[in-house]
This record gives structure tokens, C-alpha cells and sequence, in this order.
């Protein structure tokens, strides 16, 4: 039984609700967030547990911090989600990307080795590995083919994972998660930008919301199902890699057509490529436009999982439909609007 819990990225959407979770499940819960600034915790609030994360200072890019914590916690297992996620921001930081994403994944492998510590590792590895597709579906055999600096850094931190659980022995293990999305989700995201933008229009704002490729196909998941998979995963005495899908596919088009019917839009598509637009046949008005301003100099065009490792060797499976997700995030930002006049704290 896991009694103590080191999460980092604690603030973003998957480490609130992995630490909810935890909390509700009796685990103590440390959750390390960077140095330098005050830490954000909309979505922790927002979970009510807020008082219930002890918060540790942590520089994931510094061996000797992330040494010094690990040896002085002595946690059973660690979470680490933190990392530079924003695939688009990789190109602008590539340096950064690296650093957090992969440098910080060896400190904590070589932390816990130089500890000497029995503490489980769970790596947030991604589909983003696989990057312009080798295979179809992909699964933990698929070879990756990266397509961003953010892609590449992450396909390095899970060898490295592989790599320490085989030179050492290590209960470390890598989840290979396709996108998951909520209504804790970044905003920008494509799927929450659409939510809260579409929830801005319906309450009656007006700027038309502004995207890139609505031709990309995604494998969208719900992230508090994808959470517990997580904890499947590092809770096992069995260190391996898993991916964690739900093998359905739309498109970026798909779900903001999904959204504005759930905005009470009645939406329609006009034009072909940068001039496609999205309008709602009742009224007229513009819903959102294309704008090559949200083209990525490399993009992944296609993702679809396979996760019938996770089913059969830890029970895992999808429940939440995409159609389903979707009516979640675009009711959960109108009633953050109509609730708080138009901030967003998450
Ligand atoms: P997220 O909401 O963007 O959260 C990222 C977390 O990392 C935040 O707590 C953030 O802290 C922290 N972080 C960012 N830069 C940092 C730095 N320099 N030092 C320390 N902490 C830093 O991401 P998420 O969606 O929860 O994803 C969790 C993990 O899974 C990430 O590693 C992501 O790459 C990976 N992943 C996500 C998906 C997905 O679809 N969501 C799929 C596959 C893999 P602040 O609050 O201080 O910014
Ligand atoms: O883009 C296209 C964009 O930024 C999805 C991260 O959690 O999942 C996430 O990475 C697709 C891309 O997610 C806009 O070009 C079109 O093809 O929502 P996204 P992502 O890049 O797939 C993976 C698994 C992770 O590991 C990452 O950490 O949508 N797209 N128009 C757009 N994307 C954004 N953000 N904004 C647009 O306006």
C-alpha cells in the first residue's frame, strides 16, 4: 500500500486529480511545485483539496534539489507530470522543453537510485512519441517517430525510463497516455480552447474563436479515467509500459462541431483550407475561423490507440465517450461563466 506520494506537476490537470484521488483514498500527498513562483491553484481549489497537498519546493532541473527532496521524503511512489506540456511551445522553447522534460526525468531516476530508496516511478510518457504514424493503431511495440522538440525530449525520458528499470532494476514505468482532455484542461489546448471560447460566444460575446488544423485527428479521453489508469500502473509490483487510449478518432472540425451544438449553436462549415469557417446556420454569425497563426512548423497529423495491453494485464478501459466529454468541459465553462462573470481561475 502506497502511503506517502511525491506528485510533480501537481497544479496541472492530471497531477489535481491524481492528488484527489490519493487524498480520497487516504495517501498523504506531496505535491512539488516550482520555485520562483506562487504556485497555481485554480484546479486544486477547484477540487476542494487544496489544504489537503503538502507543497514541497522543487527545481526538477537541479540534481542536487531533487536529490535532497527525495532522500529527505523517502516517498513510496512518484508521479512525474511536470513538464513544459505544449507541444506548440516547443518549437518557440526547444531548450527549456528539453531541459524539464527530459533532464528533469533523469534527476528524479538517478535521485531515487542514488537514495537507494524502494520508491515506484510512473514516467507521463505520450502519444506524441509516435508523431507521423509508423503503424496504425499504436500500441507499446509501434516505433516512435517524432515530429516536435517537445516529442523528442519525451521518446528520450521514456528510454531512459526503460533503461533504469532494466540496468537496475528499478520499479519504473511509463504510461503512455493519447490526449485526455476536461474541464480542468489547460485553455490552450485546442479542445478547452473551444469549450471556454464557445462559452464565451454563447453568453454573448462576439470574437469569432481563431484555430489552426481542424483536418488533425486525435484519440480523445477523459483525464480522471486516464488518472486511474496511472495509478494501475504504478501501483503494480511489475514495472512495464502501457498505453492508455480509447481507440475512437475525430476531428479537431468534429469537436468544435460537438461543442457549439452543446453552446446551443446550430453549426455549419464553409470555404476549403485557410478560409474554412464554421458559422451557425440560425443566426449567421462566425464561430470560429482558420488562422495560420495556429500552424505548427511540424505537426501530428493522426493518433489512434491501442490499449489492449492495459485491458488485459491491469483491467483498464475507456468509459467516457468524446461526445459525452465534450457536453462536460462546454457545461462546466458556461457555468464558470455565468457563475463568475466572465474570469477564468482554471
Ligand atoms: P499540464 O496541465 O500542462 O500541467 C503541467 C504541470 O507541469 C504543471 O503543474 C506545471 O506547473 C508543471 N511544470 C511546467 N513547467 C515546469 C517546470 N519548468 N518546472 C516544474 N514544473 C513545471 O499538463 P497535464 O495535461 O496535466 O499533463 C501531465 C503530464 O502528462 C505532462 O508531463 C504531459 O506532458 C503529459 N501528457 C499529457 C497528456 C494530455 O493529453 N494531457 C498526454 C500525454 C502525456 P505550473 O502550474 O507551475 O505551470
Ligand atoms: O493540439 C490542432 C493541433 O494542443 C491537438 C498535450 O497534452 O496531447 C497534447 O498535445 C491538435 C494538434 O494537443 C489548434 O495542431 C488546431 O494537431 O490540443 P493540442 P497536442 O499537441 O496533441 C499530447 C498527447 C501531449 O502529450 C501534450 O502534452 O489540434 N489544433 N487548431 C490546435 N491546437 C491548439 N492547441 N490550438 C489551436 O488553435
Amino acid at each position: 500500500m502506497m502511503k506517502k506520494v511525491l506528485i510533480t506537476g501537481v497544479t496541472g490537470q492530471d497531477g489535481a486529480f491524481l492528488a484527489k484521488q490519493l487524498v480520497e483514498d487516504g495517501v498523504e500527498v506531496y505535491g512539488a511545485v516550482r520555485r520562483g513562483s506562487t504556485p497555481k491553484t485554480g484546479r486544486l481549489r477547484e477540487l476542494n483539496i487544496l489544504d489537503k497537498v503538502n507543497f514541497i519546493g522543487l527545481e526538477l532541473t537541479e540534481f542536487a534539489n531533487v536529490l535532497k527532496v527525495v532522500a529527505d521524503l523517502r516517498p513510496d511512489a512518484i508521479y512525474n507530470l511536470a513538464a513544459q506540456s505544449f507541444v506548440a511551445d516547443s518549437f518557440q522553447h526547444p531548450h527549456l522543453t528539453t531541459s524539464i522534460n527530459y533532464l528533469g526525468v533523469l534527476n528524479i531516476l538517478e535521485s531515487v537510485k542514488t537514495a537507494g530508496i524502494d520508491c515506484n516511478i510512473y514516467q507521463a510518457s505520450t502519444s506524441e512519441m509516435y508523431g507521423d504514424v509508423l503503424e496504425d493503431p499504436q500500441s507499446e511495440k509501434t516505433p516512435f517517430n517524432p515530429m516536435s522538440p517537445y516529442a523528442v525530449a519525451k521518446a528520450a525520458a521514456h528510454h531512459l525510463v526503460v533503461n533504469y528499470r532494466v540496468a537496475y532494476g528499478m520499479n519504473a514505468s511509463n504510461g503512455i497516455l493519447f490526449n485526455h482532455e476536461s474541464e480542468l484542461r489547460g485553455r490552450e489546448f485546442v479542445t478547452r480552447k473551444i469549450s471556454s471560447q464557445i462559452a464565451e460566444l454563447a453568453v454573448g460575446g462576439n470574437s469569432a474563436i481563431q484555430l489552426g488544423n481542424l483536418d488533425s485527428v486525435r484519440d480523445w479521453g477523459y483525464a480522471p479515467e486516464y488518472v486511474a489508469g496511472m495509478r494501475l500502473i504504478n501501483e503494480s509490483s511489475v514495472a512495464d509500459d502501457f498505453v492508455i487510449a480509447t481507440n475512437q478518432v475525430k476531428t479537431v472540425r468534429d469537436f468544435l462541431s460537438y461543442a457549439a451544438v452543446v453552446a446551443g449553436f446550430d453549426p455549419i462549415f464553409e470555404g476549403q483550407g485557410i478560409n474554412e469557417k464554421c458559422l451557425c446556420r440560425k443566426s449567421n454569425r462566425v464561430i470560429a475561423e482558420v488562422n495560420k497563426r495556429f500552424f505548427r512548423p511540424s505537426d501530428v497529423a493522426y493518433l489512434r490507440g491501442d490499449y489492449t495491453k492495459i485491458n488485459e494485464v491491469l483491467g483498464w478501459s475507456p468509459e467516457t465517450s468524446v461526445e459525452k466529454m465534450v457536453e462536460i468541459m462546454v457545461n462546466a465553462d458556461l457555468n464558470r461563466l455565468k457563475a463568475r462573470s466572465g474570469s477564468w481561475d482554471v
